[in-house]
């Protein structure tokens, strides 16, 4: 199985945009979005495939430049594309996905907060 990738020059980037936000006093009340949680969970190992991938972030975000993605390990695409930003939950990303075979899944998001910067990154999970 693939591992996670190491930190990216993008990943680099939300880093160095963080910590240029920390020194910036006084800090105004924008943020980026970032992932409170998700179903399936970080690294979780389930029983059974999911009906979709959902993943809740800390503020809103904007549904035209927001998407997630499920690749199995193979990096083939697996979900329906139908990625999209819930209408009644506007910090909430889903995306459907058919029922899947056990192996390891990697779900890969890329959001733009409602203050305009761009957050992503990457996740797997497992199905037995
Ligand atoms: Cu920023």
């Amino acid at each position: 199985m693939k591992r996670f990738l190491p930190v990216t020059d993008h990943h680099r980037g939300v880093v160095l945009c963080l910590l240029a936000a920390l020194c910036m006093t006084p800090a105004p009340a924008l943020g980026h979005a970032f992932p409170e949680h998700s179903d399936p969970r970080v690294g979780a190992t389930i029983a059974a495939s999911p009906e979709r991938v959902r993943i809740w972030f800390d503020s809103d975000i904007e549904p035209l430049f927001s998407s997630l993605m499920v690749h199995d390990a193979s990096g083939r695409m697996v979900d329906k594309g139908d990625s999209r930003v819930n209408p009644s939950n506007a910090a909430l990303l889903e995306v459907s996905v058919p029922k899947l075979a056990p192996g390891a899944y990697r779900v890969i998001w890329s959001v733009v907060a409602r203050d305009g910067h761009r957050t992503n990154g990457d996740y797997t999970f497992v199905i037995k």
